[in-house]
């Protein structure tokens, strides 16, 4: 990089049905776990920006959850969590699952995308090409650029990494001038009690079954800086059915145990240090219509409103 060169800076905001592969492809661009990842549906519940720089451009990628018909409150707050991600960016990647195709959730969005008052570009991105083959991707490209104007295609598998250049590249030529957002060393724009939190609950959705991952939350309680280099780290699950605590307990308090030294391992990977994790799981029955919870979370309360 000259000093001629412009530096460059914006928002990509990822958007799709849930499970495209948004949170995957996000930490494939900032080559660092920031985002959690699980193959059920409705993983990821806020907004959460990754930040990735390539050459003299910043691009401050935005994770949203998965665009779906919301029927609870939790769905509607999501959703519009999705679609505000979407209405601040400088560029709106829409990502398709290959396999999948041109489903009924992707016409739905592309008829949004059409509703939305706005210039914001919007580029498609069809993941997870290592699942179907190549003869295929033409024509759904064809007829997902038919539905849709999008000013850029790119086929891509986020896991794998393939395309995933070509599209570093081009949304780095792409982005508008303008000095950087975030320090140069910043990788996420999230406190470490909320990606921490984010851990457990990645680990929990793992191993539950059901309807269960849906209706918990964790929350960082206290955060404690130890004088030996490591952290403390108190969380709740909260579970919204007395019958809930048991099985997130399991047998002999085995699956808490589990999850807790799977949540620990992962942290003190992404912090470099020691953690002693300690978590607790409460029953709150009416957590999905407590305000202060959303927030927690970093979604808005109202926008669950019927
Ligand atoms: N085969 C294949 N699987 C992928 C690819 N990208 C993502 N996946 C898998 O798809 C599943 C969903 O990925 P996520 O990144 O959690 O999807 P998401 O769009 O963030 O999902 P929500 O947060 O629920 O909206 C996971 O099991 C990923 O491993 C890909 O390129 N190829
Ligand atoms: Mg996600």
């Amino acid at each position: 990089m000259t000093d001629t060169t412009p530096t460059r800076a914006g928002f990509v905001a990822l958007i799709g049905e849930p499970n495209a592969g948004k949170s995957t492809l996000l930490n494939q661009m900032v080559g660092a776990k920031v985002s959690i990842v699980t193959h059920k549906v409705q993983t990821t519940r806020a907004r959460i920006r990754g930040i990735a720089i390539h050459g003299a451009a910043q691009i401050v990628f935005v994770d949203t959850p998965g665009i779906f018909r919301p029927r609870r409150r939790l769905d509607r707050s999501m959703v519009a969590a999705a679609w505000g991600g979407a209405s601040d960016a400088d560029i709106i990647l829409l990502l398709v699952e290959a396999h999948r195709g041109m489903t009924e959730g992707v016409k739905a969005i592309i008829a949004s995308l059409k509703g939305l008052d706005s210039r914001t570009p919007v580029g498609l991105i069809i993941n997870k090409i290592d699942r179907v083959r190549a003869e295929t991707l033409l024509a759904l490209s064809a007829e997902l650029n038919e539905a849709y104007p999008f000013i850029s295609t790119f086929m891509i598998s986020a896991e794998k990494g393939y395309g995933c250049d070509g599209l570093r590249d081009w949304l780095a030529a792409t982005l508008p001038e303008s000095p950087w957002l975030y320090p140069e060393d910043q990788i996420a724009d999230l406190p470490m009690r909320m990606i921490a939190a984010e851990i457990t609950r990645e680990k929990l959705t793992l191993r539950l079954h059901e309807e269960i991952p849906y209706q918990l939350t964790v929350e960082t309680e206290a955060w404690e800086e130890r004088k030996d280099g490591s952290a403390k780290v108190d969380q709740i699950v909260y579970v919204s059915r007395p019958g809930h605590k048991g099985i997130v307990l399991g047998k002999g308090g085995e699956t808490i145990k589990a999850v807790g030294q799977a949540a620990r391992a992962e942290m003190e990977e992404f912090m470099g240090r020691r953690v002693h994790l300690f978590l607790q799981v409460k029953v709150r029955e009416n957590w999905l219509d407590e305000a202060e919870r959303y927030n927690e979370m970093g979604l808005d309360f109202r926008d669950g409103d019927a």
